[in-house]
């Protein structure tokens, strides 16, 4: 197989969440957190797993920007931890709070590390949860003040800014599917939250722009699939229509095209009436990207299958008729997520032909679970992100504008409603030491950053 190779000036990086790695999670006048909430809750996540002390990342943070140094990062995605600001989600930044991403700021350019922050990786202050959520407008207008605090603090330093992280998992996997916080199943709720997110974003974007310091890049982070029918079947081909409308154009469509997607009405009259809209929204929503970023790990095959309860008032907003089903042939991970390097490719090229355009794409997360144990060389996953990265070189070859790629993940974390049984990272970290083990995906990505 040939050498992979990638045009001169693009950005190697790798990937966390602060939920899933800091810890300390009673220091220095943290507030709580939805997922603080939904962790401590029987039965939400798997052992009952926490993130009170995850990688213990908030004081062991010198000791893991070494592991990124020693890996060559060029770039360090991390984000920030909205009730360490806010300890309720309003008022002056705490700075306490604040000074933990100064110093790991400070530490990551002194190590020639390029920082980029993601300002909301799903933790949203309690308070605010109990004043509606995402399900309320405020919220947005309370998490556009919380990113002018952070940006203000951190925009003298750090160039690449990334509003929210994955929308729609915050929308639809935390308001109607329930399985993250806050754990709801709802039909008007979950596409209100969708909506309110992306609201949030808008006025986020148009406050840091106004407060803008030098050449700081700001962009969003959506998780997108490719999306195929399952079969060549009608009835699987409609699916996969509403599927491609709930996994991307409810998100895809507002912000890269200023449009609400086709087929929405249709698909959620019985639901909503759209009636959190307003006026000018689509403006806000739309603004102009400096980057977009892209999480992807595999691709969608859809099916239709009716959804259990029939009754519109029980009808979350996922609840479409549809589950995956993808090629048995396919392998996978220890997600259960089907690997197929192409799909990635598809996705690149369906953003670039439905989109004209379109930003310069950084891959802002990419990579797999496996079950694995210190001293055993974890081959699926080198295979995994060599396989991915050469379908992002035939994009790019193809004529897609990607300009960086970041793996998921840097270190083992805590893995939402999986807690710690599922393990993404480049480093093993053994829990109970807390002793970080390079794997040989470490090694492997070493070699490949210094080699391009
Ligand atoms: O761990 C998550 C991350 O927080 C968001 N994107 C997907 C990853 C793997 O599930």
């Amino acid at each position: 197989m040939s050498e992979l190779r990638f045009p001169d000036g693009f950005l190697w990086g790798a990937a966390t969440a602060s939920y899933q790695i800091e810890g300390a999670v009673h220091e220095d006048g943290r507030g709580r957190s939805i997922w603080d909430t939904f962790a401590h809750t029987p039965g939400r996540t798997a052992r009952g797993d926490t993130g009170d002390v995850a990688c213990d990342h908030y004081h062991r943070y010198r000791e893991d920007v070494a592991l990124m140094r020693e890996l060559g990062l060029g770039a360090y995605r991390f984000s920030v931890a909205w009730p360490r600001i806010q300890p309720d989600g309003k008022g002056p930044a705490n700075p306490a709070g604040l000074d933990f991403y100064q110093r790991l700021v400070d530490e990551l350019l002194a190590g020639g590390i390029t920082p980029c922050v993601t300002l909301y990786h799903w933790d949203l202050p309690q308070a605010l949860e109990d004043a509606g959520g995402w399900r309320a407008r405020e919220t947005a207008e309370r998490f556009a003040e919380y990113a002018t605090l952070v940006h203000a603090a951190l925009a003298d330093r750090v160039p690449m800014w990334i509003t929210l992280n994955e929308p729609y998992c915050s929308a639809f996997v935390g308001y109607a599917e329930g399985r993250h916080a806050p754990g709801a199943r709802e039909g008007h709720g979950a596409l209100a939250a969708a909506h309110h997110l992306l609201v949030g974003h808008g006025l986020a974007l148009r406050a840091l722009r106004e407060q803008r310091r030098g050449d700081e890049r700001l962009g969003l982070t959506l998780n997108l699939n490719h999306v195929r029918p399952a079969t060549s079947d009608p009835a699987d081909v409609a699916a996969a229509g509403r599927a491609e409308l709930l996994y991307n154009r409810v998100f895809t469509d507002p912000v890269l095209a200023a449009r609400w997607p086709d087929g929405e009405r249709e698909l959620w009259s019985s639901i909503t009436d759209f009636s959190f809209r307003r006026d000018g929204d689509l403006d806000l929503i739309g603004q102009p990207l400096d980057f977009l970023g892209l999480n992807n790990y595999f691709p969608s095959y859809a099916k239709h299958a009716p959804t259990a309860d029939e009754d519109p008032a029980h009808r979350a907003a996922t609840d479409i008729d549809m589950l995956e089903n993808p090629p048995a042939e396919l392998p996978r991970t220890a997600m259960g997520w089907p690997v197929e390097p192409d799909g990635l490719g598809r996705l690149l090229r369906w953003l670039r032909d439905e989109y004209p355009g379109l930003p310069p794409i950084h891959i802002t997360e990419n990579g797999s679970a496996y079950p694995d144990t210190p001293g055993v060389d974890d081959t699926a996953r080198v295979a995994y992100l060599d396989s991915h990265l050469r379908a992002v070189r035939a994009a790019i070859e193809d004529g897609v504008d990607v300009r960086g790629y970041f793996c998921w993940t840097l270190m083992d974390n805590f893995e939402w409603a999986y807690g710690y049984t599922k393990r993404f990272g480049l480093v093993y970290v053994d829990y109970p030491t807390q002793r970080r083990i390079p794997k040989a995906s470490f090694r492997w990505y070493r070699e490949l950053i210094a080699r391009c």
